[in-house]
């Protein structure tokens, strides 16, 4: 039996999140090394690019999350064959990194500056890429992005519209997604509730 070992923080939230619930859905036995920021600190230098998800495949060990995600995608059948489709999909998945990018700048960032860089973030960044992920859930027929189904595309929108909603990034407004792009927030709802994915989070829940 191939041995696999996700690598990310622990938190439900980010570029590791899909990756989790998609091996989920597939059911394929992996570990699930969920560090804190310290461990990350101190394991970063052994990281081919210093950075996490990371997944190790019989103790090969695979870096970007796009990529590992449409890997477990193709085993879990969570990844268009058809090839518009899967553009559809690619679509989504290289624009939300497009996203987080944007946002990893505002990091690190103090005071005025801080506060000034995320609504600028959310002004300009978030207001486009919102709008065009309304686009693309439209052209996909309203329910998923891309196939009619669930892919690996709704796993990371549906992640990352959470983290947007959760009111843990500071100065940009909760509610900001709730307001501007409303099918983003239905749709949030509707993958959160498919039994795939209820039954994941039942499966963390701790005791
Ligand atoms: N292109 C990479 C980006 C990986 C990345 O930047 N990961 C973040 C966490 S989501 C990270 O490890 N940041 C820590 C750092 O760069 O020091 C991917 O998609 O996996």
């Amino acid at each position: 039996m191939t041995d696999y070992k996700l690598t990310y923080f622990d938190m439900n939230a980010g570029r590791g999140e899909p990756l989790r619930i998609a091996m989920h859905i597939a059911n394929i036995q992996f570990e699930d090394v969920r560090w804190t920021f310290s461990e990350f600190s101190a394991n970063r230098n052994s990281l081919r690019f210093n950075a996490v998800p990371t997944l190790e495949i019989d103790g090969a060990a695979f870096t970007q999350s796009n990529a590992l995600s449409r890997y477990i995608g193709k085993m879990a059948d969570l990844y268009p064959s058809d090839p518009v489709q899967a553009l559809y999909c690619d679509e989504v998945l290289e624009a939300l990194e497009d996203l987080s990018h944007h946002l990893v700048q505002t990091f690190g960032l103090e005071g005025d500056e801080f506060k000034a860089a995320r609504e600028k973030f959310t002004d300009t960044r978030l207001t486009t890429f919102t709008k065009g992920f309304e686009e693309l859930l439209s052209r996909g027929g309203g329910n998923y992005f891309s196939d009619n189904r669930l892919t690996i595309a709704d796993l990371k929108m549906m992640v990352t519209i959470r983290s947007f909603r959760s009111g843990n990034l500071d100065h940009v407004p909760v509610d900001f997604i709730d307001n501007f792009t409303p099918s983003l927030v239905d749709f949030q709802n509707r993958i959160e509730q498919l039994p795939q994915v209820v039954a994941y989070y039942a499966s963390i829940k701790q005791p």
